[in-house]
């Protein structure tokens, strides 16, 4: 699939859009990770706005690919997502961590919302994206379910052993992202324990690995589109990414793993994603793609 310059043009438009969405939210809520979600924003856009089967208004479809966020506490990119394309209304942006809110700190499952499952324990979706792939080869229904993972996750025995289920049985309806930032809860992740090779471990596992830069949309797309061609074998996309990216003060500084901006990094950080309007988290939610 050959997509366009002013198509990866308007996606990265709509990636920093989200990355503003997220902030304003994350900052209201006064509670909630940011660098992750920042992190994992470029991808997060290829896969909803250019790649995902799916439909808003009929978010059950049985048909439709399936998303799972296995890096939980990334979620804030996910909901900024849910909200533009109309899963629900962009108002409950305002609820983040609330209490009786269901945009929870980690995804709680809510199909009708676009959740596919409730994550958080690292290392879990692989295990339940396995199972949805399974059931699709058995159902013989041709979505794909895509999730997303982390370094942190590749830490984690339940990683690798849903990694060999998904070799074993080569479930290559099973397209997987993972954002490679080489930061963890506590620091580095080289300096804690490291991951790396991890290319040369996933293939180990029986997956097609692709290793991309993950903030470059041509080539998120390119990986993508291959991933979906290759047959017989699960699929891992090792994603070199930044934490925090789109905003100097935050990227690759552990401290942002979990904390929210302060009144003053969010000026910087608007200022920074060349967001001159003082709206509102969840306003721009309501208009149409287009006018983004
Ligand atoms: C099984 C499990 N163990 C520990 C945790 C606590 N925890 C939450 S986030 C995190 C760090 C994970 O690293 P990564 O996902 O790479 O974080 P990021 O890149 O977003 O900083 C840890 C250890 C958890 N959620 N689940």
């Amino acid at each position: 699939m050959q997509i366009s310059k002013a198509r990866i043009d308007e996606l990265k438009e709509i990636a920093r859009h989200l990355r503003i969405d997220c902030l304003k939210m994350l900052h209201k809520a006064k509670s909630g990770h940011t660098g992750g979600p920042l992190g994992i924003m470029d991808m997060m856009t290829a896969l909803y706005f250019e790649v995902m089967r799916q439909d808003p208004k009929n978010p059950t479809w049985p048909d439709r690919d399936r998303f799972i966020l296995s890096n939980g506490h990334t979620c804030p990119a996910l909901y900024v997502i849910l909200a533009k394309l109309g899963y629900f209304p962009a108002d409950e942006l305002s609820h983040l961590r609330q209490l009786g809110s269901a945009l929870q700190g980690h995804p709680k499952l809510k199909v009708e919302w676009g959740i596919e499952m409730s994550t958080g324990s690292l290392g879990q979706g692989m295990s339940v994206g396995n199972g949805l792939a399974l059931a699709a080869k058995l159902d013989r229904k041709d979505y794909t379910v895509y999730s997303m993972h982390s370094d942190g996750e590749a830490q984690e025995g339940m990683f690798w052993e849903g990694a060999m289920f998904a070799g074993f049985r080569k479930l290559d309806n099973r397209i997987c992202l993972l954002d490679w930032n080489n930061i963890q809860i506590d620091g580095y992740n080289d300096q804690i324990k490291d991951v790396s090779p991890l290319d040369e471990k996933l293939q180990a596992f029986g997956f097609h690995v692709q290793v991309i830069d993950g903030h470059d949309m041509a080539q998120i797309l390119s990986a993508l589109t291959e991933a979906k061609q290759i047959k017989g074998k699960p699929k891992m996309i090792v994603a070199k990414t930044i934490l925090g990216k789109g905003v100097s003060i935050f990227e690759n500084k552990p401290k942002y793993h979990g904390v929210t901006p302060s009144d003053e990094e969010l000026k910087i950080a608007l200022k920074e994603l060349s967001c001159h309007r003082e709206e509102p988290v969840g306003r721009r939610g309501d208009l149409k793609l287009g006018e983004i």
